[in-house]
């Protein structure tokens, strides 16, 4: 398998997975800028929007969309046990995955980070973030995880909560959130993959002859 990846973007989240899980993998670096991948290749060609990530299977087909792609890790290592196997867990999964895809991803955090978004329209999705972190928060209180255990939901949650420092949402409004933040940043498969994909995105800063420290978290793009 082959993960098409751009530094701290939402494609962390199948990074974490599939440490979790074990897997072999190959990562490919993808420029979401200048859509080319670090081989050079036109990442076009390879992904139609250029969108990380993109899982290449062994037999060649590539599987987009982060929800399906964690969702086939998840069946495809059922050891990890990263995804409940009973109907309700199956579709509370599904319900945190989309949650996390639509109300947070998409909805709040893409404006918030995009150099090209409008002010009104960045000021129109923070009036929403209280009562979509507020329903995180509600959830997390008193549970370690968003479901019984370490789900691929934590693993989206997680990548795009990291992405708070560079916008205006400030997570210390909501404790449970910050103390789910510290958990999950001491679990092996997340301390790595943040500590590799931190270290890759100041290379790629000073590939582009930006500052070169390495941020905790992406610095505001069209990119997310
Ligand atoms: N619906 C897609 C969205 C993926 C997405 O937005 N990826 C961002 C990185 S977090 C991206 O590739 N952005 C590049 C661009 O918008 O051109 C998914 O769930 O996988």
């Amino acid at each position: 398998m082959k993960l098409y990846f751009s530094p701290l973007a939402c494609s962390l989240a199948p990074r974490i997975a599939l440490y979790e899980a074990g897997a072999e993998v190959s990562y490919v670096e993808v420029d979401l800028k200048a859509k080319r991948t670090e081989d050079g290749a036109d990442y076009r060609a390879i992904h139609p929007l250029a969108l990380v990530p993109a899982l290449e299977l062994e037999g060649g087909e590539l599987v987009t969309e982060n929800a399906a792609i964690l969702q086939l890790i998840a069946e495809r290592f059922p050891e990890a046990e990263l995804a409940p196997r009973d109907a309700l867990g199956r579709a509370r999964l599904k319900e945190w995955l989309s949650f996390v895809g639509t109300e947070l991803h998409k909805a709040l955090y893409s404006p918030l980070l995009s150099a090209e978004a409008p002010a009104e329209m960045k000021a129109y999705v923070l009036t929403k973030a209280g009562s979509r972190l507020g329903r995180v928060a509600d959830r997390l209180e008193g549970r370690e995880f968003l479901l019984d255990r370490f789900s691929v939901a934590d693993a989206y949650l997680i990548t795009v909560l990291n992405w708070s420092q560079v916008t205006p949402i400030d997570l210390a409004a909501w404790p449970a959130i910050t103390a789910y933040q510290a958990r999950l940043q001491q679990r092996p498969s997340v301390a790595r993959a943040m500590a590799e994909e931190r270290e890759r995105y100041a290379r790629a800063l000073k590939r582009r002859e930006e500052p070169a420290a390495a941020p905790a978290a992406p610095a505001p793009s069209a990119d997310r």
